[in-house]
């Protein structure tokens, strides 16, 4: 159907690492060669993208001379200008090489510490070069494996200092550009720092310039986890903290999937997109996905559209259950309208005075009250299989 076909006005953004991904795991080799950054940029405008997102050396290899990396750079911005798209967010790899071994920001070794602030800083130029407004922080290797390796607390301050710092730089810099701390349990470390959506709002609270840093939650980290993603995008705005998200599928807690959006936790995904869909999040609709590394590139740009193909689905079916006459009074039947209601406007000394509150309150009435919620999941679940 051509309402599924995106254009750029949906604002869909591709990281250049996920149509990029050779298909290495842990056991096994590369299944597809590299992908030149350009031609990603022209097949991604292709199929309706708004922009694409980069590590420093999605494009620079690491150890690319100053005059490499300047003709790399050139050659990329060309190909942004020529098939029209943007790069909206930008981020530092810190563990690929083997120096960030043990981590970047938080690394035993300070010299490492240092060098990772120092590529940090100068990937932030160049992504305000390019136009992003958004830095995503991922610490993949900011963790450990074992108990006495790492003093988390003094690791923490360690993180806190390199925020503050890369706050600072950007203050200093006069660039207009937020940060995005992306959380995750686990992988490659045993155990992460900031590992859910919820340590990371609480440590981003204890920064210098807290207005600065947000979130960069994704999909299958949190379900790594066990948690519902959505609920935590839900908090994420309720703190006025989403400032980009990845999205991407996860089926449970195991290994980092990584699969297309709409692959996983398919009921998660279309509360996902009902909630971002309602809400004044006006940011990218970003994937950080992997193609299936039993794909060649016909695979890779089947799975790139469908991403995008699939959000527009769920954002039609979503916007269907919430038209649908029957859902509204399904709502109505489960109190929703009451949970908007505050619970006690009329003050304290007025709740305390309250004798039907308490004192004459019949709990066993109130407790067999049905919530209707079953009628209200089966209506969403038919609008989400296309039943209704
Ligand atoms: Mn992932």
């Amino acid at each position: 159907m051509s309402s599924f076909t995106p254009t750029p006005a949906d604002r869909f953004t591709f990281g250049l690492w996920t149509v990029g991904w050779q298909g290495r795991d842990p056991f096994g080799d590369a299944t597809r060669p590299a992908l030149d950054p350009v031609e990603s940029v022209e097949r991604l405008a292709e199929l309706g993208a708004y922009g694409v997102t980069l590590h420093d050396n999605d494009l620079v290899p690491f150890d690319a001379s100053e005059s490499e990396r300047a003709e790399i750079i050139s050659r990329f911005r060309t190909a942004l200008d020529k098939f029209g798209l943007v790069v909206p967010m930008a981020t530092t790899n810190l563990f690929t090489h083997p120096v960030f071994k043990d981590g970047a920001f938080t690394a035993n070794d300070r010299d490492v510490r240092r060098f990772a602030l120092r590529k940090t800083m100068r990937n932030i130029d160049l992504a305000v070069e390019l136009g992003a407004h958004t830095y995503v922080a991922w610490g993949g290797r900011e963790g450990a494996e074992s108990g006495a390796a790492k003093d988390v607390r003094i690791a923490l301050d360690r993180l806190k200092e390199a925020f503050d710092l890369l706050a600072d730089y950007v203050a200093e810099q006069g660039y207009d550009i937020r940060f995005a701390i992306e959380p995750k349990p686990n992988e490659p470390r045993g155990d992460i720092l900031l590992p859910t959506i919820g340590h990371a709002l609480a440590f981003i609270e204890e920064l210098e310039r807290p207005e600065i840093f947000g979130l960069n939650p994704e999909v299958g980290h949190e379900q790594m986890a066990g948690l519902n993603f959505p609920h935590g995008i839900a908090q994420a705005l309720w703190h006025g903290k989403l400032f980009h998200i990845d999205l991407n599928g996860q089926t449970g807690p195991k290994f980092d999937q990584d699969i297309r959006f709409g692959g996983g936790d398919l009921r998660q995904a279309f509360w996902l997109v009902d909630l971002l869909e309602r809400s004044d999040y006006d940011g990218p609709r970003h994937f950080d996905f992997k193609p299936a590394r039993t794909e060649d590139f016909s695979g890779v740009w089947t799975a790139a559209a469908a991403c995008m193909r699939n959000y527009l689905i769920l954002a039609e079916r979503a916007k269907a259950f919430r038209a649908d006459p029957e859902v509204q009074q399904a709502l109505k039947d489960s109190r929703l309208d009451e949970l908007e209601i505050p619970t006690a406007a009329d003050g304290l000394a007025a709740l305390l005075a309250d004798r039907s509150s308490f004192e004459d309150f019949d709990a066993d009435a109130a407790g067999k009250r049905g919530m209707a919620f079953e009628r209200l999941d089966q209506l969403a679940l038919e609008h989400l299989l296309g039943a209704r």
